[in-house]
């Protein structure tokens, strides 16, 4: 017995493993009502943790040089994200997202209230990805979506179909690649991010120095939210670094200037460095908007024409 499991070991050991009895089943219906005879097909740990760490590595391999990344999985970051890889399947498209959860703050309407809020002609956005809303006669001017989280599992979703799309989630921009450019008035473009596990960036004061890893790419597009604990990201970086000299500062909330500005503004800040969405605010003294979520789908709409038009050029 001791030798026959040996070499039942050993044979497992480069992922030959008995056939499977999943076969038995052809639909998850099959399954129900005969429990009693349930089984998994085999598996052994290394092949499950060969699957993921050789599918990530992959992927770290072939990101390391992307088309383009874009900074942040909020509304702004998704939208942007899905409008591209639709256009252009053929670019490789990074999306380095600092929480285990992307999203942002879309998974709410605002405050802890559900639906979410979307002002025309952003309801054009939602046609195009399928997701559901009600427009009623009384309130010709906007749309709901009846949960923000059916906005964002939706887009989600769509991003994450995607073949030429990577999310690397829990993963922070910590800061830009950079080159001289005499050309350019901050003097510098921007050729890539510089990259950490989430929770290490947090810990760099409390911890010895953990250096990060990089990817390059022609063009990053940065929708890191308005100022907070991690937002505003790339914009405050810039000031830092001297390559602008100081940032506006988002203003008080009014909603219908701030739609507009936020769409109408999303551009190329810096060569190589496409902002949308809040961080836009930071960098131009728009107003928030608050709880309506247009502004973030169709700033995500202009970035990624604004990107293709940088990368066509
Ligand atoms: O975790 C952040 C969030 O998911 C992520 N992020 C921030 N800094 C990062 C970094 N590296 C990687 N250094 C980073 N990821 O960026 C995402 C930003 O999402 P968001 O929902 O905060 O921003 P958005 O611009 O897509 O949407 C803003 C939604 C708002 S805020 C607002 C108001 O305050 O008035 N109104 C609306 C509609």
């Amino acid at each position: 017995v001791v030798v026959d499991l040996a070499k039942k070991e050993l044979a497992t050991k480069n992922g030959t493993l008995p056939t499977v009895d999943g076969t038995t089943y052809k639909t998850v219906e099959d399954m129900q009502g005969n429990w009693e005879n349930f089984k998994f097909a085999p598996i052994r740990e290394s092949q499950v943790s060969r699957a993921m760490t050789r599918a990530y590595f992959k992927d770290l391999d072939t990101y390391a040089e992307s088309d383009i990344v874009i900074v942040g999985a909020g509304s702004c970051g998704l939208s942007t994200a899905y409008m591209l890889a639709k256009t252009r399947p053929d670019l490789k498209i990074a999306i380095i997202e600092a929480s285990v959860s992307p999203g942002g703050g879309a998974w709410l309407g605002g405050q802890l209230f559900s639906t979410m809020v979307l002002r025309k002609p952003a309801h054009l956005f939602l046609d195009s990805i399928n997701i559901p809303y009600t427009s009623t006669p009384e309130n010709p001017n906007y749309v709901t979506v009846k949960h923000a989280a059916l906005f964002t599992s939706t887009l989600l979703s769509r991003v994450l179909s995607f073949p030429n799309i990577k999310l690397f989630n829990a993963t922070c921009v910590e800061d830009l690649i950079t080159r001289p450019s005499p050309s350019s008035p901050s003097g510098i473009r921007v050729a890539g991010v510089v990259t950490n596990w989430t929770l290490v960036t947090m810990h760099h004061d409390d911890q010895s120095c953990m250096d990060p890893n990089t990817i390059n790419a022609p063009i990053i597009i940065s929708t890191t939210g308005h100022d907070g604990p991690f937002g505003a990201f790339s914009v405050k970086r810039l000031v830092s670094m001297g390559a602008t000299e100081k940032l506006a500062g988002m203003r008080g909330l009014d909603m219908n200037s701030a739609e507009d500005a936020i769409v109408k503004g999303t551009r190329e800040i810096v060569p190589g460095l496409i902002v949308g969405g809040m961080e836009l605010a930071e960098v131009d003294g728009a107003n928030r908007m608050g709880p309506t979520f247009g502004a973030m789908v169709l700033s995500g709409v202009k970035a990624a024409e604004e990107a293709l038009r940088v990368f066509e050029t």
